[in-house]
């Protein structure tokens, strides 16, 4: 069925793309991340896929004929000296589910889809779920004028790997697929902890990223007594541990701010300008803590003569995943010996765009160890495996 040494070798061949060390950065609609489209979409080719990339750079590969089709896989890129799992794991698992399928010359009664979305992390542009976003028509609008620290826009990027530089061209229709399937790390401890090596998960935590700018006034840290200050430094550091309070008090929030940058940016001159990320998650009331963060950043800047304004990256609501999906998957999943846990994701993924547009969808977890988007992120060739082929159980069950 699942062939592990496969599985294995495209592990470590994906991982060398953007690879040093254990660290992998392979950034959205970067160079490393068509690299890793080019080789994953030469591996499905071989094994007869129509392979393209769409204007938004997400790489579909199809087997099988016209219809509604099967969609699974996950993304290509990382953040930032991220680890070797994340999102990677799923499209080779996809990759070793329909190639196991392939395998048993099991006759298709749907067209399957691999798909590879791009910028899934946002880390360059700050749009987070870019690629399924622009599939699913759920990208805000302007998206594609947004620049990362270069000046370099998302149309930029998209031309300069031969695209036409409009990610909303890549609009398909959720009527074209019959259901999503992502398997992916867990990221975090809880199937470890449970001494379990897979989840399937329930539901999505809502997400906002947001870009606070706060403007103050450029003095001299010497000749400028502290009550005629208008720090902006300062008073986002005092916005900064607000986000964490609020996130501590809400039932199950949290709350990151993961990007921080100051102007002009010197050791004898008080910030006149000051930029920082907001990253907010909650599975209940997500809108109540968002709507709360936001009045107090206000309210610190009021109080500190400051200037703020919001720009908004991305808003994702909370998603319950498709129950019949998740049964069909814990089915798989007791399949192969493993009785799953349902888990609500904390991490953000590409199948909430899938599933709130109206696409049947289902994630398994795999254990991983080691937290994630750092190189300590680890997930055993054994659990990968099986959640492969849990992964290829289930799209038997939906496709052939
Ligand atoms: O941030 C997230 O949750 C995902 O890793 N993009
Ligand atoms: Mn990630
Ligand atoms: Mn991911």
């Amino acid at each position: 069925m699942i062939d592990r040494g496969r599985l294995e070798r495209h592990i470590a061949e994906l991982s060398a793309i953007g690879g040093k060390g254990a660290a992998v950065t392979r950034l959205g609609l970067s160079r490393e991340e068509q690299r890793a489209r080019t080789l994953v979409g030469g591996w499905l080719a071989a094994r007869g896929a129509r392979v393209r990339r769409d204007p938004a750079a997400n790489l579909f590969a199809r087997f099988g004929s016209e219809g509604p089709a099967v969609l699974l896989g996950s993304h290509l890129d990382s953040v930032p000296e991220g680890g070797r799992f994340d999102g990677a794991l799923g499209v080779l698992s996809a990759i070793e589910a329909v190639e196991s399928l392939l395998d048993l010359q099991a006759p298709l009664r749907r067209p399957i889809e691999v798909v590879a979305w791009a910028d899934e992390e946002g880390a360059r542009f700050g749009v987070g779920l870019f690629g399924s976003a622009a599939a699913f028509g759920r990208l805000a609008p302007g998206v594609a004028e947004r620049t990362d620290r270069d000046g370099v826009s998302i149309a930029d990027a998209l031309r300069s790997l031969g695209e036409v530089g409009d990610p909303a061209l890549a609009r398909r229709e959720p009527k074209e697929f019959a259901a999503y399937l992502e398997l992916h790390i867990e990221q975090g401890p809880r199937l470890a902890d449970a001494g379990r090596a897979l989840g399937v998960v329930s539901d999505i935590v809502g997400i906002y990223h947001a870009r606070v700018t706060l403007r103050g006034r450029a003095d001299h840290a010497g000749a400028t007594i502290m009550s005629a200050r208008a720090d902006t430094l300062a008073g986002a550091a005092e916005m900064v541990l607000a986000v964490e309070r609020i996130a501590r008090a809400h039932p199950d929030g949290v709350g990151t701010v993961g990007e921080i940058a100051v102007r002009p940016g010197a050791k004898n001159v008080v910030p006149g300008e000051c930029v920082f990320s907001i990253d907010l998650r909650a599975a209940r009331a997500h809108e109540d803590l968002v709507r709360w963060v936001l009045a107090e950043v206000e309210r610190i800047a009021h109080t500190r003569g400051l200037q703020s304004s919001v720009d908004e990256l991305a808003r994702v609501e909370v998603t319950p995943l498709d129950r019949g999906i998740a049964l069909l998957l814990r089915r798989a999943v007791k399949d192969v010996g493993v009785d799953a846990e349902l888990l609500v994701s904390g991490a953000g993924h590409d199948a909430q765009n899938a599933q709130l547009s109206g696409v049947p969808t289902g994630m398994i977890f795999v254990r991983s160890s080691g937290g994630s988007h750092t190189p300590r992120e680890f997930a055993s060739l054994d659990d990968a495996a099986l959640g492969a082929r849990a992964l290829a159980i289930a799209l038997r069950e939906l496709a052939a």
